[in-house]
């Protein structure tokens, strides 16, 4: 029998939470529990898994070692009493936003959200009966003035994807918990490291562990955290029935790319801090989208509620869509990807591509310019990361 852990700072449970020993075999790592299904020892056992009289593992899809470990980590990272963790973030989303609302509900989401959750809740939910307000603005007020008598969830993210919108997480918790509802938030852009939203008043987090959690673009992964009746009223109700389980291979993944989490923000932060100065600076920068700029409209918030501003730079290169592509064309060690959260630098320039079929007016309106540039800064040498882009920048004809 291994001793209990202890331990009390999130840099250390980043290595040691929901991981142990092997007690049979000794094996220091989370080995990877590489199979579907788990024997019985005999009937009377298999009635007493299946009716939740005794814990223990049935089918992957219900539950797995080796995502349980990474379950257990990732809700020692966020303050939770449990996790799920799922197939991908959108996963991990449309099992969450399913498990809450049915035909008749109302959601009140903020309306700059990562763009295939705001496809699922325009498309899909809206198909099904579920209404939803979407709000264009910041202001927790604004949340609470879209508030109705059948709202019962409150979605929102921060920073947010691509403009790194700010929100005051804990202002709109207190709206949504008024209302008696529940609230959600996608903390995929600050990470735990960044934010603990539950410690906030938010009810659910959810992540895209494809990102920072795994850090080295090489896994696709979703997890939700939470109380853990919540936790399980998800996973028992909806996860099994929706089935986007993820592999034990890639919780292994994420488990290993967990350990490095605190560090990896570290430089993260810090780079894209730097980055972010930089890129205000030069000639050929219009503006700049980053939280921990004095200028940045959200500030103060993200002060508050932030140990750091995260690695997701946002800018406007002056020259419109031109200039936006030939920076793309002309940088030589970013990476041209869409993705963000690992090890490398990755560029996107979401006018010509993520959102290149999206209306140039509907684009403006959601603060996607022409010239708009998302850069998810790695953790290279910083200066390395500015040359490339100076060098790039310095072709820029306006
Ligand atoms: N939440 C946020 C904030 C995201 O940025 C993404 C993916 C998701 C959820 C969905 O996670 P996935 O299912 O991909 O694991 N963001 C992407 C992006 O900005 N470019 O490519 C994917």
């Amino acid at each position: 029998m291994s001793k209990e852990k202890r331990f009390r700072y999130i840099d250390t449970a980043v290595i040691h939470a929901g991981e142990e020993t092997c007690p049979r075999t000794g094996a220091v790592d989370t080995p990877i529990y590489q199979s579907t299904t788990f024997a019985f020892d005999n009937a009377n056992e298999g009635a007493e898994l299946f009716s939740h009289r005794k814990d223990g593992y049935v089918y992957t899809r219900y539950g797995n070692p080796t995502l349980n470990a990474l379950e257990e980590k990732i809700a020692a990272l966020e303050g939770a009493e449990a996790a799920q963790v799922t197939a991908s973030g959108m996963s991990a989303i449309s099992t969450c936003v399913l498990s809450l609302v049915q035909g008749g509900d109302h959601i009140v989401s903020a309306r700059s959200i990562y763009s295939a959750a705001f496809d699922l809740f325009f498309r899909k939910l809206l198909a099904w009966g579920v209404e939803v307000s979407f709000v264009g603005s910041t202001s927790p007020d604004d949340f609470a003035r879209a508030m109705k008598p059948n709202t019962r969830l409150v979605y929102i993210e921060t920073p947010s994807n691509p403009i790194l919108n700010v929100l005051d997480i804990a202002a709109i918790a207190r709206i949504a918990k008024k209302q008696g509802c529940l609230s959600v938030i996608d903390n995929t852009f600050a990470t735990p490291i960044n934010t603990r939203p539950l410690e906030l008043g938010v009810d659910l987090v959810i992540h895209s562990a494809t990102k920072y959690f795994c850090g080295h673009g090489d896994a696709m992964g979703g997890a939700i955290a939470g109380s853990r009746d919540l936790i399980r009223s998800i996973s028992v109700e909806t996860h099994r029935d929706l089935g986007g389980v993820m592999s034990p291979f890639n919780a292994w993944l994420i488990l290993r790319g967990l350990r490095t989490l605190a560090l990896r923000m570290e430089r993260h932060n810090a780079n894209a801090m730097q980055i972010a100065e930089f890129l205000q600076n030069h000639p050929k920068v219009e503006k700049v989208f980053y939280p921990g700029l004095p200028d940045h409209p959200g500030h103060d918030v993200a002060r508050n509620q932030m140990r750091g501003f995260g690695g997701i730079v946002g800018f406007v290169v002056r020259g419109g869509l031109e200039a936006g592509k030939y920076l793309l064309d002309n940088v030589r060690l970013c990476t041209l990807a869409v993705s963000l959260g690992d090890t490398r630098t990755l560029i996107t320039h979401p006018a010509s591509t993520t959102h290149v079929v999206v209306p140039r007016e509907k684009r403006l309106e959601i603060g996607i310019f022409d010239g708009l540039v998302r850069l998810s800064v790695g953790i290279e040498n910083v200066q390395d990361l500015k040359d490339d882009l100076d060098q790039a920048l310095a072709g820029v004809s306006r």
